[in-house]
């Protein structure tokens, strides 16, 4: 049997140009297990080039089982299953590498490594944007448009497993480098269509979404931007290459809105398109919604002339708490909090409510929990979800947010106040929830789309670990410079104590928590126990769920 590629063309673009020079090692699956008889065996080990054995042989690595370690319920989901069980609905084995060796093949070394052999140890220091002079700005938005011309090794699928004839039938196609991240951005967080008729939109139910809205957030993204960062590595042959980040905590306007930066913004008759640098990108998938819809997963990956560029228009929300960027404080009270994340009050498991935790540093820092008021109750949007629609436009369009090239700097910053956290709060592993999370969000899920396989629990680790830090900050997570040193080992004692009620105004007696976790237990037990009921009720009458019935909140 043969397998059915979508061959990609070259793309005619004014601006870009497609070549094949650079290949890079990072995206859904390998290429070379994409043949249907390869596919169709659910193994991808390939043998690297040079290599005589799979995973590179007794040395580098060895072929291997996946087994899925935290059996998430598919309950109360029907229609698309590609993504519960990552990644064993397409591969079930792959290569387990040794030693420093890392990647699908074991050809590339684990992050903090380099050299022939992985053996030389190196840090990568990520800096803020705002210290770079303007030739190393340049110099990486040259990389990204490299890696916007680039095809990648790997193929994306251009539909549901399920329409790919079983296994037989392979149907791939070919991305960009940059692209790629996109790519995988908005389908670890397409929703879910409940039911099986590809064309009915009235059981759009419940969404899946792997990488937000649950305790994965940080970890997920903190191995999304390690790979986008080797995948610039790679493009621009630069093995130093290190993210930059915007610190944009307490600034009044977007400070790298400018041509030197990102670009401007146009107005509405220019349709929000931005100046300088990215005025012609393309932006993929953006007609994510409808696809959806339909059943369908977005293969337009071959942006034309008529593909909606980037749009962004700073301070665009009509909310005026939404028009500004959070404070300084607000990161201080994420950074106080004790918690890696709470199980919600309202906690209902067909649902995941988990956008409801309260006192949870993860919610607090994805945006669902209040961190301008110091409560760290459940209130939309703050923190990463505020700038997120503070930039309206493609960036606040959950799925597609990486077109706009913003995102990288953006979510580099995200990770800096978590790599701060994780420095501060000393954590270990079992500080991450590993039951009744999101599907996909246990502490031992491997995180989709990626492959090979990697837990959450793999990336809940400090970031020297990975072999990378920040220019601005110790040991401790806090900052180098003795002014800010002060200003937030301050601000940080002084932030109220988070409690369920927020009654309490500092200094809680050990006594209260106590009480009040022991009512929360009884609470939870309580709902849980009632939520089974309704639930054995409700899944008889499953197919009258519409979209009233959803418990959704925007995420991006
Ligand atoms: C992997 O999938 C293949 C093909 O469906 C099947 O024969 C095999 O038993 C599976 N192996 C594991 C470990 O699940
Ligand atoms: C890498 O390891 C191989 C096998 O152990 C050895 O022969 C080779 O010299 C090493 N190369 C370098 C650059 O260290
Ligand atoms: C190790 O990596 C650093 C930084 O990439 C480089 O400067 C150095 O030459 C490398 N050393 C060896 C022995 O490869
Ligand atoms: C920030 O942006 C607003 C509206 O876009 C503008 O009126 C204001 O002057 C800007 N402030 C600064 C400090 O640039
Ligand atoms: C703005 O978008 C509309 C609708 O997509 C399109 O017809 C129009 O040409 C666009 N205008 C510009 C200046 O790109
Ligand atoms: C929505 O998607 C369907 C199926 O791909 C397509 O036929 C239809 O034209 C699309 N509608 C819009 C408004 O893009
Ligand atoms: C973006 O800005 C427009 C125009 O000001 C506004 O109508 C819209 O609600 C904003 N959207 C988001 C998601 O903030
Ligand atoms: C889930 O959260 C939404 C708000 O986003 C809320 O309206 C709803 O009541 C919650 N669902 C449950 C079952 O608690
Ligand atoms: C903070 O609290 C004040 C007073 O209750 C309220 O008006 C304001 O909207 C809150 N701000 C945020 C960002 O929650
Ligand atoms: C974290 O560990 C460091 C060094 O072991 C220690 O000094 C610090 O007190 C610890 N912090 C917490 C919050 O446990
Ligand atoms: C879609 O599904 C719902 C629930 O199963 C059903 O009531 C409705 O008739 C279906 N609509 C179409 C157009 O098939
Ligand atoms: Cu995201």
């Amino acid at each position: 049997m043969e397998a059915k590629f979508v061959k990609m063309e070259a793309i005619l673009l004014k601006v870009f140009v497609l070549s094949t020079l650079v290949e890079t090692n990072i995206a859904l699956f390998p290429k070379v297990c994409l043949p249907s008889e390869i596919f169709a065996s659910k193994e991808c080990c390939p043998v690297p080039e040079g290599y005589e054995d799979k995973c590179g042989g007794p040395d580098r690595g060895y072929c291997n089982d996946i087994v899925v370690n935290i059996v998430d319920s598919t309950d109360g989901f029907t229609g698309d299953f590609d993504r519960f069980q990552w990644p064993t609905t397409f591969f079930n084995r792959s290569c387990k590498c040794l030693g420093n060796f890392d990647g699908p093949d074991c050809s590339d070394c684990k992050f903090g490594w380099s050299g022939k052999n992985c053996t030389n140890q190196t840090t990568r220091i990520r800096r803020n944007i705002l210290k770079m002079t303007v030739e190393e700005v340049e110099q990486f938005k040259l990389y990204l448009i490299k890696a916007k011309n680039t095809i990648s090794d790997y193929m994306v699928p251009t539909t549901l497993y399920r329409n790919m004839d079983d296994d037989t039938q392979p149907m791939f196609t070919e991305i960009s480098v940059y692209d790629l991240y996109t790519w995988y951005h908005y389908y670890v967080s397409r929703d879910n269509i409940r039911g099986t008729s590809k064309a009915n939109t009235s059981i759009h139910d419940v969404t899946a979404d792997f990488a937000h809205g649950g305790p994965g957030f940080p970890t997920w993204h903190r191995y999304f931007m390690l790979l986008w960062e080797r995948a610039l590595q790679k493009v621009s042959n630069n093995e130093e290459f290190a993210l930059p980040y915007w610190d944009w905590a307490g600034e009044l306007n977007c400070t790298i809105c400018t041509d030197t930066y990102f670009g401007k913004s146009t107005d509405s008759l220019h349709n929000f398109t931005v100046t300088g640098t990215f005025a012609n990108w393309p932006a993929i998938c953006y007609d994510f919604e409808n696809l959806t819809q339909h059943g369908e997963l977005c293969s337009n990956t071959r942006p034309s002339l008529n593909t909606p560029r980037i749009q962004r228009n700073p301070g665009g929300n009509e909310s005026p708490e939404l028009q500004v960027l959070p404070s300084k404080e607000a990161v201080y009270y994420a950074l106080s909090l004790t918690d890696y994340d709470v199980i919600p009050t309202n906690y209902v498991p067909v649902y995941n409510n988990w956008t409801h935790s309260p006192c949870s540093f993860r919610n607090v820092l994805e945006g669902f929990g209040d961190s301008e008021n110091q409560t760290g109750l459940p209130r939309v949007h703050q923190l990463h979800n505020q700038v997120h629609i503070y930039l309206n436009g493609t960036m606040s369009d959950v799925p597609i947010a990486p077109n706009d090239p913003i995102f990288i700097l953006h979510h580099s910053n995200v990770d800096r106040i978590f790599e701060k956290w994780l420095r501060r709060h000393n954590v270990t592993a079992d500080q991450f929830p590993d039951t009744s999370t999101p599907l996909g969000h246990n502490r031992y899920s491997y995180m989709v789309p990626f492959f090979p396989e990697r837990t959450h629990s793999d990336f809940f680790k400090n970031a020297d670990h990975f072999g990378y830090d920040y220019d601005d900050i110790d040991e401790f997570g806090l900052p180098l410079d003795p002014v800010e040193r002060e200003r937030e080992i301050t601000a940080v004692s002084q932030m109220k104590k988070c409690t369920l009620s927020n009654n309490d105004p500092g200094n809680t007696d050990k006594i209260i928590w106590f009480i009040s976790g022991l009512f929360f237990a009884a609470i939870a037990v309580l709902v849980i126990v009632s939520i089974n009921c309704v639930r054995r009720r409700r899944r008889r009458n499953y197919h009258r769920f519409t979209r009233d019935d959803e418990i959704t909140d925007i995420s991006m």
